[in-house]
């Protein structure tokens, strides 16, 4: 398949992934809103989202080798391939102010109509590189012109300390094929602090009275 014909399919696509995208933000901005009044102080730092780019897919793609070449076509993968293998297309970010608070939002998620089909819990195993978020996908339901259709979302979670970490990590390190040495070593040694940074906060959170 000629790649101008998989970027037309995928763009066309997109209209499903935007919606779905635009509901799960209204669920998240409802819930910021409870949960702020309810305690009474900033727990979502910020609600961020995109819908990955096409070359971005495509760069995925190749990096995870999903590979499923139709018979007789010349790409290597077709829209069905994106569709079935990149749940991230459409990806919303929630940066908390507290590490705990990842687990309060993760709940009161829970409590929504949004269904959460997969975790990936990179807060209690880091990746190696020390990354660390939380991941879920949640399945919606958009209306497309014949009927219904589920459309995944991913939520990532994660306070202040490790976006600032995965900001860095992602520019120095992360979609870097040749990352400088240097980068590598400043990154690790900044995951140990952020995550001391974290206990820390945590611990000196704790000792405030509980309103
Ligand atoms: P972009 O540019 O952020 O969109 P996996 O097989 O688990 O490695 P998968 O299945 O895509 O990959 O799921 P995963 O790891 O749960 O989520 C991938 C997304 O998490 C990435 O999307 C990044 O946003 C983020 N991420 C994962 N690992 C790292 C990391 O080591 N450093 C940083 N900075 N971000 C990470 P994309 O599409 O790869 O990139």
């Amino acid at each position: 398949m000629e790649l101008e014909q998989l970027r037309s399919d995928y763009n066309r696509s997109l209209v499903e992934y935007r919606a779905a995208r635009r509901k799960v933000i209204a669920t998240i901005e409802n819930l910021q809103e409870l949960l702020e009044a309810r305690y009474d102080r900033t727990i979502f730092d910020s609600i961020k989202s995109r819908i990955k780019e096409f070359d971005s897919v495509c760069e995925k793609c190749a990096r995870k080798n999903y590979e499923h070449t139709p018979e007789g076509q010349p790409a290597k993968y077709d829209i069905e391939t994106i569709r079935e293998h990149l749940k991230d297309v459409a990806g919303i970010r929630i940066i908390t102010v507290y590490r705990s608070d990842i687990y309060m939002v993760y709940d009161a998620i829970k409590s929504t109509d949004l269904v959460i089909t997969h975790i990936d819990d990179y807060i209690k195993t880091p990746k190696e590189s020390g990354y660390r978020s939380l991941h879920l996908l949640v399945m919606v339901s958009v209306p497309t012109n014949d009927g219904t259709k589920l459309i995944p979302v991913e939520i990532q979670i994660r306070n202040k300390f490790m976006d600032v970490w995965a900001t860095l990590d992602h520019d120095l390190r992360y979609k870097n094929p040749q990352p400088d040495p240097e980068a590598i070593s400043l990154l690790q040694s900044m995951a140990v602090t952020m995550d001391g940074l974290d206990d820390e906060s945590e611990r000196i959170r704790a000792k405030k009275p509980a309103i």
